[in-house]
């Protein structure tokens, strides 16, 4: 076993370590803030000395619960994040003080409705157009008012000081899983899509966020020492697959799976679950809360219309992690992002001129056979 090995072995043992950290700090006497969308200003809820934890569920284990009060044809998203809420048998919505949502896609933003009856809500207004001054103005406007609810739901003052301290630290969080992502631009990269993932999701569910950056700067650090010494995990041959789309996890890893074994290997994930939030800082010269509305307001969301940060964003990440082809992942129901891959598949192939495919899939675990044809068809093209 190498020590990139044991590392990876310790972090899937270790997945439950986020739900400890919570329970520890709560009985400390920590608010939980529950959140489940990237547009949610982090830092605020932090200056509020909060803990923000991701609420957003990807297994399909409560989804028969949800269907009960939401509509089977309804993004597994949200029917598994609901029937979390109402089982409670998710610990970090059991812990959750309160929740804070946006009004991006409408399934979500109606699920919303029904959460407040289990716990406090805190519903933050999204404009849909992003670049328009109209849109900063009211996103800082519905930032004070997150401000204003949480000092009053945690009783405490969220001052400029805290606000700056917290965009620092998250700041850094971002630059180092950023630096991570970028290893995988080496060829062949240094390790697995899977491992890639692996990463995310321990830094996504670490709550001490000094100690994140950490763990993450010398996970970065192994990884290039062992490239540098000749270690190579992935060979050279395989192709090179950008995956975009709505956020992956979980019970949707099985398309990284499939990908990986059938000749591909993950190099970048354009989603909310990889790079998309990380690409943009909060600029830590301007007022805080102007510089926190300006940062999320960047976020390329289909929910947003229209929403060509992520049409910048794709075209330049592409090219930076030498891809070869672009696997578009739709949840089922997810019209935004099922709308939108006609213009993904237009940059891709027509500007870019590589491949592209849009796979739709769920939670369950039914369609692997036919996923498994038509992805490892797209990777054998390559
Ligand atoms: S910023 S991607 S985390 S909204 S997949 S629930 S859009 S129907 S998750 Fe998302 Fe925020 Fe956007 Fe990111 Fe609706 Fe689509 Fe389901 Fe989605």
């Amino acid at each position: 076993m190498s020590r990139l090995d044991y590392i990876f072995e310790n972090l899937r043992e270790n997945s439950k370590k986020g739900v400890i950290e919570i329970k520890e700090a709560k009985e400390k006497g920590k608010k939980v803030v529950g959140t489940y969308c990237v547009f949610t200003p982090w830092e605020v809820i932090a200056a509020a000395d909060a803990i923000p934890a991701s609420l957003c569920s990807t297994s399909d284990v409560t989804i028969p619960a949800a269907e009960k009060h939401l509509p089977r044809n309804l993004c597994p998203l949200i029917k598994s994040s609901y029937g979390y809420g109402i089982t409670d048998k998710c610990p970090y919505f059991s812990f959750s003080d309160m929740i804070v949502g946006e009004t991006t896609c409408d399934g979500k933003k109606k699920m919303y409705e029904y959460l407040e009856r289990i716990k406090p809500m805190h519903v933050m207004q999204l404009p849909q157009t992003l670049n328009r001054e109209e849109s900063i103005d009211l996103w800082k406007k519905e930032i004070i008012y997150l401000k204003e609810r949480l000092e009053k739901e945690c009783m405490v003052e969220i001052t400029e000081e805290k606000l700056k301290e917290q965009i620092k630290l998250r700041n850094k969080e971002r630059k180092v899983l950023k630096d991570f992502c970028s290893l995988s631009k080496l060829v062949p990269p240094p390790i697995s899509g899977e491992e890639v993932q692996l990463v995310m999701n321990s830094a996504k569910f670490g709550f001490d966020k000094e100690e994140v950056v950490k763990d993450i700067e010398n996970i970065t650090n192994e990884i290039k020492d062992a490239y540098d010494n000749g270690e190579r995990r992935v060979e050279k041959s395989r192709a090179r697959i950008l995956i975009t789309g709505c956020p992956m996890g979980g019970a949707v890893e099985k398309i990284i799976k499939i990908i990986e074994e059938n000749g591909g290997v993950v190099v970048c994930y354009e989603n909310c679950s990889g790079i998309k939030e990380k690409e943009f800082l909060v600029d830590e010269t301007k007022k805080p809360i102007d510089a926190i509305a300006e940062k999320y307001l960047q976020v390329p969301c289909s929910c947003t219309s229209p929403n060509d940060n992520r049409i910048e964003l794709l075209d330049r990440l592409i090219d930076e992690y030498q891809v070869d082809g672009v696997i578009d992942v739709i949840l089922q129901a997810c019209h935004t992002y099922n709308v939108e891959t006609m213009r993904i598949k237009e940059l891709v192939k027509d500007n870019k001129g590589i491949s592209y495919m849009s796979v739709e899939t769920d939670y369950s675990q039914n369609d692997i056979g036919q996923l498994t044809t038509r992805i490892s068809a797209f990777i054998e093209m390559l």
